[in-house]
């Protein structure tokens, strides 16, 4: 594919070690940033990029997208030249089919980590793919995967992360938020970008090394819903309960009046008024 007109890219590898038989080495994930000014979406573009061979570390990053999107097809809104809108291409081979969701957890903290660091502000994670801050969205991520055949060839995790727009469409702007809404100050998308990215990295690594379990611990720090009353809505179905828990697999535990019952993928909303 040809991406020259639009694209600058730099080049930057981040190092970070790995242990393994007590001998200490670095695993260096190259993060190649691919830089658009309007896209159609980022992922489709990381997509087409995984298919056509591109490495593991290729990033993409627009100003703004035509077709940005969340998952089933919902639409992610993002005022152009304001947020940062990124995909980057993994090939974690190291990862079974039912572990690849971790990722998306990865990136999450990734994120929170960063708008911790940068401002100073305290992020909660919400399962199975958002970021919050005030209890409203600052960040969705959408997880997209490739197989051939049976095997997973490569993974696009895209990331929407509000940094600078403080104003929302209509139909979200009671659930939407931005870092600068939060702060009353404007932020530097490169220098977040980069932060989200190495803390990425570092999280990737620890992933590498065939432990899921820090990265879950992280997630679940920052998880504050357990013993919540939620509903949990699931294609066209709802369901209420109480958050019980979420499993090293990934999946939200409901406590129902039927019994605990586990979901792999869903909404959640909620209401303040009902904490347990
Ligand atoms: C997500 O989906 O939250 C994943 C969003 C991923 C967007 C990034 S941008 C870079 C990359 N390229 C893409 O094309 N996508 C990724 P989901 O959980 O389905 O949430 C989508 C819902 O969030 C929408 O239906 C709206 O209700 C809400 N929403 C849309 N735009 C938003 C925004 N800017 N901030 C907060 N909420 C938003």
């Amino acid at each position: 594919m040809n991406v020259s007109p639009v694209f600058q890219a730099i080049i930057m590898g981040l190092t970070f070690p790995l242990r393994c038989f007590g001998v200490k080495f670095s695993y260096t994930l190259n993060y190649d940033i691919y830089r658009f000014g309007k896209i159609d979406s980022t992922n489709t573009r990381a997509l087409k990029l995984g298919d056509e061979g591109f490495p593991e570390g290729t990033v993409v990053v627009a100003d703004e997208q035509d077709s940005g999107r969340g998952r089933f097809g919902r639409k992610w809104e993002a005022e152009p030249l304001s947020n940062l809108l990124f995909s980057i291409l993994l090939r974690p081979g190291f990862l079974k089919r039912d572990e690849v969701f971790i990722l998306t957890f990865a990136a999450a903290v990734a994120v929170a980590e960063a708008l911790e660091k940068t401002a100073g502000v305290a992020a909660e994670l919400k399962w199975p793919n958002d970021v919050l801050l005030d209890s409203k969205k600052v960040c969705g991520i959408l997880l997209e995967s490739s197989f051939e055949g049976n095997s997973l060839s490569h993974v696009v995790l895209g990331i929407g992360l509000n940094v600078n727009q403080t104003a929302f469409p209509e139909e979200i702007k009671e659930r939407a938020t931005s870092l600068a809404l939060v702060t009353a100050r404007k932020f530097d998308r490169d220098e977040l970008l980069l932060m989200v990215l190495g803390n990425f990295a570092s999280l990737y690594g620890t992933l590498m090394s065939g432990d899921l379990y820090p990265v879950m611990k992280k997630w679940r720090e920052r998880m504050r819903m357990i013993g919540r009353k939620v509903t949990l809505t699931v294609a066209d179905k709802t369901f209420e309960g109480v958050i019980d828990d979420v499993t090293d697999d990934g999946s939200l535990v409901l406590r129902m009046p039927s019994g605990l019952r586990k979901f792999t993928a869903g909404e959640i909303s909620f209401s303040y008024s009902n904490i347990m």
